[in-house]
């Protein structure tokens, strides 16, 4: 297993952890070596760019990051870099993330994000975009992830509903 992280999750605010720490669970969960920080599109430009331009020469194989409000976060990371960035829109205004979404899904021709779903599903969906992404290239883990879908299919299979009188 690589010994430096080989998925980097970045998000704008501290307060934005509790949304995006499904996607650090679940990359822990299948073993994925990952870093989480915080990185502000608005507040630290200088180190949005600096770990944007540092992220393909230490091993980043993609970028998770996520945002609220005008979330230029995974849009400016993804002009940065060449290392693929998904975006996970974070509800954190009276506009309940609508405003992050249309933010991080609206990038122009040339510059893509990955762009997942609002909140705590989009983070969990980007950290298994990654791993999947990943996987193309290790078989190993190709193993853990269709482990961790079946797991999930017998979590369905389990379910019973409450018989009503
Ligand atoms: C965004 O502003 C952050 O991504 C966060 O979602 C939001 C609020 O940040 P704080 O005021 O809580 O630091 O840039």
């Amino acid at each position: 297993m690589a010994d430096h992280p080989l998925i980097g999750i970045v998000m704008g605010s501290r307060s934005d952890f509790d949304v995006l720490s499904p996607a650090v669970e679940i990359l822990t969960e299948l073993g994925i070596p990952h870093e989480a920080r915080v990185v502000s599109a608005h507040r630290t430009p200088d180190l949005l760019y600096e770990y944007a331009e540092q992220a393909q020469a230490r091993g980043l194989r993609v970028i998770i990051a996520g945002a609220g409000g005008a979330a230029h976060l995974p849009g400016m990371l993804a002009a940065k870099t060449l290392v693929p960035v998904l975006g996970v829109p974070v509800p954190a205004t009276m506009l309940n993330g609508l405003d992050s979404l249309l933010s991080i899904v609206q990038m122009p021709k040339g510059v893509p994000v990955g762009t997942l779903a609002i909140g705590k599903p989009g983070a969990a969906n980007a950290a298994i975009f990654a791993a999947e992404i990943l996987a193309t290239t290790d078989a190993a883990l190709r193993e853990r992830l269709q482990a961790w879908r079946e797991a999930r299919r017998d979590e369905v299979l389990a379910m019973e509903l409450p018989v009503l009188q």
